[in-house]
């Protein structure tokens, strides 16, 4: 190089700059390219740095060509780099195209199932939720108050021990804790913290020391309450006929209402629905053999009370059904303890696919 930059100095580092350009294949090449022209020790700006050392006559002449230079080297460059980022565009698009109608691949929500305890509880839970009832939940580990007390068994009462109820060590001061042996606690919870009207579902884990080929220790539950002014026999009947025609998915049921015991209800009734054992399943609703499915009354006064309600203005009733049995009978599962072990074949077999979810409107099992 000269001294000092000539006309044909500078056409040839046009050429030569325009050919890396041209050249440039990505944006970090071009990159490149602008930094080795026009960046700080850039060969345009070395040229334009022998500005200084040009005579004034001379400058007048280079000056501009130096400048004409130098801007069009940066149009040249930001013109590239326009092209090249439409192009890498139009090469993700192309790339990155999705059929979106395809089916989706296999993984976790297509291979997963769910469990058809957990399908039974949502599909209770959209019969229940249509007609307007909440859903609540409680903890697991419970008081005897919340689990017995509150619900009218007396001290030493038998009943407490007919629930063969798993005790954990006595406490410093002598309460003893319990896993819950049914959801009422809940209910309790319920009536103590909200003022009536109440429409309640509680679904969840309830434990009873009891171990055999159709009781298992961990079960579940689901209860119902409603305590109003004017509730009676009548809604609960027309409730849990709603209920079991929905659950059932069939247009009616023949239900037996039997006279029972429980500490809670009073009366007292255990329900059965119809049902024909003569095939190689058992269907419901229709035949003349039956089944029983729940156990149900009407709210003791003495429960009332225990929740600061008074019965002489509110009344209410209370249901409570086995969720397991429930599942076995609908969807034909033979052993109750195949529930509990967690084995992936079964799951695969018995499974429910997670995207279907139980509605009213789209099918409750499809
Ligand atoms: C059964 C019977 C039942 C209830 C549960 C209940 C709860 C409260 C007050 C009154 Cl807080 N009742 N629950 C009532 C009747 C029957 O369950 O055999 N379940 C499997």
């Amino acid at each position: 190089m000269t001294e000092t930059a000539n006309l044909s100095q500078i056409e040839t580092l046009e050429a030569d700059v325009s050919a890396a350009i041209g050249a440039a294949a990505d944006e970090a090449a071009l990159e490149d390219v602008r930094v080795s022209a026009i960046g700080k020790k850039g060969s345009v700006s070395e040229l334009m740095k022998t500005l200084g050392k040009m005579s004034p006559e001379e400058r007048q002449v280079m000056g501009p060509a130096l400048n004409g230079l130098k801007s069009r080297v940066t149009d040249a460059i930001a013109a590239r780099k326009t092209a090249l980022e439409e192009a890498a565009l139009e090469a993700r698009l192309v790339n990155e195209r999705l059929d979106v109608t395809l089916p989706v691949l296999p993984g976790p929500t297509s291979d997963g199932r769910v469990h058809p305890v957990s399908q039974v509880i949502d599909e209770i839970t959209a019969i229940f939720g249509d007609m307007g009832f909440a859903v609540a939940e409680g903890p697991d580990i419970e008081t005897d108050d919340l689990n017995f007390t509150a619900l009218n068994f007396p001290p030493g009462h038998p009943a407490r021990e007919m629930h063969d109820t798993f005790f954990f060590n006595e406490k410093e001061d002598g309460e003893r804790l319990l896993l819950r042996t049914h959801t009422s606690p809940v209910q309790i919870r319920t009536m103590r913290s909200q003022e009536p009207p109440i429409r309640v579902i509680i679904p969840g884990r309830t434990y009873r020391c009891d171990s055999d080929q159709t009781h298992t220790p961990m079960f579940h539950q689901v209860e119902g309450l409603v305590i109003d002014k004017e509730s009676h026999i009548g809604h609960l009947k027309w409730i849990l006929e709603e209920f079991c025609k929905s659950f059932f998915e069939v247009p009616s049921v023949k239900m037996r209402f039997r006279p029972s015991y429980f500490p809670f209800t009073e009366p007292s009734m255990e329900v059965d629905i119809g049902c024909d054992r003569s095939g190689r399943e058992v269907k419901l609703g229709e035949g003349d053999d039956w089944m029983e499915i729940l156990g149900c009354g009407m709210v003791h006064p003495n429960v009332l009370r225990n929740c600061g309600l008074d019965p002489d203005v509110y009344q209410g009733f209370a249901w409570g059904i086995g969720i397991d049995r429930l599942a076995m009978l609908k969807y034909g599962m033979p052993d109750l303890r195949a529930f509990f072990e967690a084995d992936v074949r079964w799951l695969k077999h018995y499974g429910f696919r997670p995207l279907d979810m139980p509605s009213l409107v789209g099918g409750l099992s499809r």
